[in-house]
């Protein structure tokens, strides 16, 4: 019975190095657990069931490492990548835990330090590259302010679009075929960040000088910060064509940075972004970013990852079981879904005006009194999400 939930690396799971890897520091104590050598967190996630690692450059290579020490580094990493056939679809680059980077990277009011951040961010875009990356997530997370007068918003956009331009200018230039996801969030560890949700990151890129390059990684929690349905958000986003990669976590409701494994917190959201991605038509990797809670052990951070992907698997054939029920397609279409794919007007306006049923002979009030049938379809859902339709 437990065999169709265990992941297999056809499933694309993938965690980041700074996931399974964190030693539950935070802002109020120190770690908990010993730091872990990114060779041996690949094992664990090859043992796991996953396909893919991700990074960040600090990550894999301690900030300030000398050449011949990220030589050693990137080589075991590569080692141990081979040895277990997984592979790197994504990485990113640190911008966010040095002091340099405490007024951000990309919008920082000091120029030297942009300059720095870029030069920082290519030199790691070329270490992606060459590990096999196609995706090169992007999360602001100083770009902004805890005051009003200390940034000036359209300058600093003025600055992020330079940034993500040059990026862009650089990657056509070398040939690369990569493409930047651009993660937003909306607050922490600044008090207001720059993108603060899907939405305004979608409308930065129609700014930019290749929007083609450039997608988004929203993370399941960051839009629940902001009060959001993050599976609303994220479909928005695939209806863009922009759902490049996937950070997939837990949250429970408006409150700091949870980073739950996936389908701890708000489940329902869960059950609905599995539907999504599965019948979308989203098909880069299940990327996880969460944190397994300080309170655990080599054990406890064994079994969060695994429950991430396990969580995923079960959610998935939840869902698909809910779209297959003969129940659920009658309760769809007595809440008249397949109507919402008609389009409204496809004989034109010069139809709609020579239609008298539109206007002159509707029955607004029959209309009105027409119950929608969405509770039966949601107690249907709900029902299949316990296990129980
Ligand atoms: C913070 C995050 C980040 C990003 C990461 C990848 C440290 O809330 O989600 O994780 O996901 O920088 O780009
Ligand atoms: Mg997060
Ligand atoms: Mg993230």
């Amino acid at each position: 019975m437990t065999e169709r939930f265990t992941p297999t690396p056809g499933d694309r799971f993938s965690f980041g190095l700074w996931t399974v890897g964190w030693q539950g520091r935070d802002p109020f104590g120190d770690a908990t657990r010993p730091p872990s050598d990114p060779a041996d967190t690949v094992r664990l996630l090859a043992d796991l069931g996953a396909y893919g690692v991700t990074f960040h450059d600090d990550d894999l290579i301690p900030f300030g490492a000398s050449d011949t020490e990220r030589d050693i580094r990137v080589k075991g990493f590569r080692r141990a990548l081979d040895e277990t056939g997984l592979v790197v679809p994504m990485a990113t680059t640190n911008l966010f835990t040095h002091p340099v980077f405490k007024d951000g990277g990309f919008t920082a009011n000091d120029r030297d330090i942009r300059r720095y951040a870029l030069r920082k961010t290519i030199r790691n875009i070329d270490l992606a590259v060459s590990l096999g990356a196609r995706i090169y997530v992007a999360w602001g997370g100083r770009e902004g302010a805890e005051s009003g007068a200390a940034k000036d918003v359209p300058l600093a956009l003025d600055r992020m679009r330079e940034a993500f331009d040059l990026l862009g200018e650089y990657v056509t230039e070398q040939g690369y075929d990569l493409r930047f996801a651009i993660e937003p969030k909306p607050n922490e560890p600044r008090g207001d960040i720059l993108l603060p949700t899907v939405g305004h990151a979608l409308a930065f890129i129609a700014q930019l000088a290749r929007p083609e390059l450039y997608g988004v990684n929203p993370e399941v929690g960051h839009e629940q910060m902001a009060g959001l349905n993050a599976p609303h958000s994220i479909a928005q986003a695939l209806w863009s064509g922009k759902l490049f990669h996937i950070d997939l976590n837990g949250q429970s409701g408006i409150k700091y940075d949870q980073d739950l494994r996936f389908g701890a917190g708000d489940l329902r959201a869960a059950f609905w972004l599995v539907d999504l991605l599965e019948t979308g038509g989203y098909d880069g990797p299940r990327h996880f970013d969460f944190k397994p809670p300080r309170t655990e052990g080599a054990d406890g951070v064994r079994a969060s990852a695994a429950g991430c992907m396990r969580n995923y698997l079960i959610l998935r054939e939840r869902a698909a079981e809910f779209r297959a029920d003969p129940r659920v397609r009658a309760a769809l279409r007595a809440a008249r879904l397949d109507e919402l794919a008609l389009p409204t007007a496809a004989d034109g306006l010069a139809g709609l005006f020579a239609d008298r049923a539109a206007y002159e002979e509707f029955d607004a009030v029959a209309a009105g009194e027409r119950g929608m049938a969405f509770e039966a379809l949601d107690q249907l859902a709900l029902e299949h999400l316990l296990g129980v339709g």
